[in-house]
């Protein structure tokens, strides 16, 4: 199958001055598609501009990752030696989070939800004395992979605010998300958005701007294509097991055809995989300890990929339920997630069910 290449629109220079005629003819900068989604009542200013905050982040994320040198060891954990108190200087992965935390303290955000927190982030009074939104974010997912020099991403959704006690009114229905998207940090600095209507990408270029792609996320119907981590065969139920043997079978199997593999081991570069040509992704509970609910976590990665996955044509589900019609039991909650093509997400179905 072959696709266009995913490039910029137009030159920056070749930009006019903005008027909102010309708007979705000219070059989109995504602060100016975010201001063109406000005026056409897609998303509100609140949501506009948490999702400029966060571009913000990423930018700096986006530069860690890639101006830290070359990896040794344990550069996925460390970042240089010791600073001049003498402690540790953080993991990447803390740092982004500090980023993303910074640049939402600007927004009109009241809770963050961080991966990397055990508890909601209540943020303190700035501009958020009216904030009426959440951010959940896994600041930098993927992260065992930096140190192969993968793609890692910042993965984000944005929620209304919790009504009530942050703690116990955070965990909502994958369907109350405003927006959601991921940064990937891989040869192109690349911001996939969803506001509800379509999914969008848009591309950093060399002066720093997100640029739109006039690629839009379609996922086709079918692609035998399929990504999945097949050293943990041995834990799989019987129904995975014959799912997985039917996708291997090709031409003689139950679905007719060869299908290919495809695993990274980062959620971000394998949904772009997705989003680009299509397949299946499976991450499905296991019989490993701590597996029971597979890996991924539901509210930092399954629900906000489910919702773009959605907006593309695609199906996400944990393999009885649609991920959007979950409410995780606590915040770190995982879920198995199986996500792609809608044809074969439900041949999927069809086998396991
Ligand atoms: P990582 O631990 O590197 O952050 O979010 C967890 C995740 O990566 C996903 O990005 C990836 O899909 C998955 O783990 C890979 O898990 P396995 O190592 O079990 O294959």
């Amino acid at each position: 199958m072959s696709h266009p290449p995913v490039h910029l629109m137009h030159n920056q220079l070749e930009m006019p001055e903005y008027n909102a005629q010309a708007f979705f003819m000219g070059p989109i900068m995504l602060d100016r598609y975010l201001d063109k989604a406000v005026q056409t009542s897609v998303c509100s200013a609140d949501v506009a501009a948490t999702i400029k905050a966060l571009a913000i982040a990423a930018r700096k994320i986006a530069g860690m990752t890639a101006q830290t040198g070359l990896p040794d060891a344990d550069y996925g954990a460390l970042v240089g030696d010791q600073n001049q108190d003498g402690d540790d200087q953080k993991a990447l992965d803390v740092l982004a989070d500090e980023a993303v935390y910074t640049a939402l303290l600007e927004a009109p955000v009241a809770v963050y939800l961080s991966e990397e927190k055990d508890q909601p982030v209540q943020m303190p009074e700035r501009k958020n004395t009216e904030a009426g939104l959440m951010v959940a974010a896994d600041p930098l997912d993927g992260s065992s992979n930096i140190s192969t020099n993968l793609s890692v991403g910042t993965i984000f959704s944005v929620l209304p605010a919790p009504k009530g006690d942050a703690n116990s009114d955070c965990l909502m229905s994958g369907r109350a998300q405003l927006a959601a998207g991921y940064f990937i940090y891989g040869p192109q600095t690349c911001l996939l958005l969803t506001l509800g209507a379509g999914l969008h990408v848009f591309i950093l270029d060399g002066d720093g701007q997100f640029q739109q792609s006039d690629w839009v996320p379609e996922i086709p119907a079918s692609a035998p294509e399929f990504a999945l981590n097949m050293a943990n065969r041995r834990f799989w139920s019987a129904g995975i097991t014959t799912y997985v043997d039917a996708l291997l079978a090709g031409k003689d199997g139950d679905f007719g055809q060869h299908y290919n593999m495809r695993w990274c081991g980062s959620l971000v570069a394998d949904a772009f995989r997705i989003f680009r040509r299509g397949g299946i992704f499976l991450y499905p509970a296991d019989a490993r300890q701590g597996y029971e609910d597979g890996r991924l976590r539901l509210v930092y990665e399954a629900h906000p990929i489910a919702f773009m996955v959605e907006q593309a044509g695609g199906v996400a589900s944990d393999g009885n339920s649609a991920i959007l019609d979950k409410v995780a039991a606590h915040l770190h909650a995982r879920t198995p997630f199986i996500f792609g093509s809608k044809d074969e997400v439900g041949r999927y179905l069809d086998l396991t069910q």
